[in-house]
């Protein structure tokens, strides 16, 4: 799919030259921006906030919050003296000890981020969950990681099954008039006198930070564990592809339930001493718009799913909101469509960038820079210090415009460091020394890496390799689609046939008129033998809580196949 490339754009860019960084950079350079280079300890809590609270940044807002309760906002110094006190609870009625597994389980709120922190300058292992779980969501991954303590709400509570965990030996409840007994604790009445002192626990560079547990096409969800080294990486593509400066007001839209939320939702930011807006309470595009007017919000991070929820809302409603402060737009989650980087010009008159990473390389990886001209539907080129190639299943390199394994060089600093309780799952992501990432794609003769699905979702149709992304690109240019979703379906004649689910936007009526329409788009913008000859409409599309379809959901469904692990499945 040829798309105009977008030329890079002038100015004064944390990555200048691209080409030049690749060439020279060494990760080793980065180690000089923290104080552990000189003092010898570590903590990637005490990087984010401690260090600028002691320092210059002190008085600087560190947090501004806002929910449909709230509207709050925190310096540094006060972020370091409420995560002190929220460690305080925690040592002083859990033990909570280094290496021990803490999970936090609670929506958006000031608290969950003193308790993230917190726990983290305990030298505690911090596991975040979405609000949404079901109590057997939060039992695989309690049970699995041997879980000492979770952090909750009164609202949540229920869906602890605090019985069957027997290496769960306390429960903090976020929320009013908690009623201690058993292995519950309230913790605000605790919070309030606790000291704002604390001794920070210091660790190895290769100690537990976070685990984040996602889920694969089959078997339970796996616990990919991140240490303190990766705040190497956090801080460095925070610089270069958030392109943060001093004065930035950045708004990153994800919840800590998912990598982004954590990754780029507290390290990136606040590793950078910059101001972080986060927001309480579900998507609504009116509050969002006010959110970026309210604070003048200059770096924005979301989700493809996201911006075509915002395209839906339509380009009036942009108009009603002073976004000009917006400075650098991103994205994340899933391929970015052509579409809506060409609707991202035209209402905010900037590029969206893509950003391409996975919860395992906990960190940036593959991405498009301010500095770089972007080809809408490319992920864009590795960061400096990364390599990334297209290998076959053997671990050779392919040549460019060849689909294969999209796979990553070891040895990136924010790396998983392993699979929890799972060494042979570890050992499964490598060929040799190449990470493979399970997605399929190709890098362009210019060394652009190109998305085509997960390499599971490839469909094979006619002796023709079809990427579901650029079918599903090319269906939303439709005016009548709000969403699709695209698999193969198997065929006796054709191997596979390709099936669209589509969701309409409002005001379209289904018919197979609209069928034939949509069929007949396809063909004539992308190819014959790209268009899905069969489509289903539908209301919604299964997706994750981080807004990825979940094409092997409408695939289980359409096949009556067990449909794996569906506790990321949003309602
Ligand atoms: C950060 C995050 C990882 C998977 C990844 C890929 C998809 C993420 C993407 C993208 C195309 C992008 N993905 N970013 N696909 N273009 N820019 O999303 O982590 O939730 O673990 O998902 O998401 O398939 O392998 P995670």
């Amino acid at each position: 799919m040829k798309v105009e490339a977008l030329p890079a754009i002038k100015g004064n860019h944390n990555l200048a030259n691209y080409e030049e960084a690749y060439a020279s950079f060494d990760w080793k350079e980065v180690e000089e921006n923290f104080s552990w280079s000189k003092t010898g300890k570590i903590n990637a809590a005490y990087e984010a906030i401690d260090r600028h609270a002691d320092g210059a940044k002190k008085n600087k807002v560190a947090l501004y919050y806002r929910d449909a309760n709230r509207d709050e906002k925190y310096t540094f110094e006060e972020m370091k003296e409420l995560s002190n006190k929220a460690a305080n609870v925690l040592k002083q009625h859990t033990d909570l000890q280094k290496g021990d597994r803490v999970f936090v389980f609670m929506p958006r709120s000031p608290e969950l981020y003193f308790v993230i922190l917190g726990a983290i300058k305990l030298g505690a292992i911090v596991g975040p969950l979405f609000e949404a779980f079901m109590e057997s969501a939060v039992k695989d991954r309690l049970e699995d990681s041997e879980a000492k303590v979770i952090v909750t709400t009164k609202e949540l509570l229920p869906r602890v099954p605090i019985d069957e965990l027997p290496a769960l030996k306390h429960v903090v409840v976020v929320g009013e008039d908690v009623k201690e007994e058993g292995k519950i604790i309230d913790f605000f009445a605790h919070f309030e006198n606790a000291s704002k002192d604390l001794e920070i626990e210091w660790v190895d560079r290769r100690d537990g930070l976070l685990l984040h547990y996602t889920s694969g096409s089959t078997g339970k969800p796996k616990g990919v564990l991140h240490v303190h080294n990766a705040m190497i990486q956090h801080y460095q593509t925070a610089k270069w592809v958030l392109d943060l400066k001093e004065e930035d007001i950045y708004w990153c839209t994800a919840d800590p339930g998912w990598v982004t939320g954590t990754v780029y939702g507290i390290f990136g930011p606040w590793l950078l001493g910059v101001t972080n807006v986060i927001v309480g309470g579900r998507f609504s595009p009116d509050y969002w718009y006010e959110t970026i007017e309210k604070y003048g919000v200059t770096v924005w991070y979301s989700a493809p799913t996201a911006f075509r929820m915002l395209m839906s809302a339509g380009d009036e409603l942009v108009k009603k909101y002073n976004l000009s402060s917006l400075r650098h737009i991103l994205s994340v989650g899933e391929p970015l469509n052509p579409e809506v980087i060409r609707w991202g010009m035209k209402v905010f008159n900037k590029r969206i960038h893509d950003t391409w990473w996975m919860t395992e390389t906990g960190g940036h990886l593959i991405c498009n820079y301010p500095c770089m001209d972007i080809r809408p539907g490319s992920m864009g080129k590795p960061i400096p210090g990364v390599k990334a190639a297209i290998i076959d299943d053997h671990g050779n390199e392919l040549p460019p415009n060849r689909m294969g394994n999209l796979a990553i060089k070891k040895g990136w600093p924010s790396m998983m460091q392993a699979i929890w309780n799972n060494p042979e799952k570890y050992e499964s992501y490598f060929i040799g020394d190449w990470y493979v990432s399970g997605d399929s794609a190709y890098m362009d003769e210019d060394g652009y890496f190109w998305f085509q699905g997960r390499v599971d979702d490839v469909i094979m149709t006619s002796g023709e390799r079809v990427g579901p992304f650029e079918v599903e690109s090319k269906l939303v240019e439709h005016p009548a689609v709000a969403e699709a979703g695209v698999i193969g379906k198997p065929d006796p004649v054709r191997g596979e046939i390709i099936k669209a689910f589509v969701a309409l936007r409002s005001g379209y009526e289904a018919s197979e008129d609209l069928k034939e329409d949509i069929r007949q788009f396809v063909k004539k913008g992308l190819a014959a033998h790209a268009a899905p000859r069969e489509i289903e409409f539908c209301e919604k599309l299964p997706k994750t809580r981080s807004g990825k379809i979940m094409r092997r959901v409408l695939k289980a469904w359409e096949l009556n196949l067990p449909t794996g692990d569906l506790s990321t499945l949003e309602d």
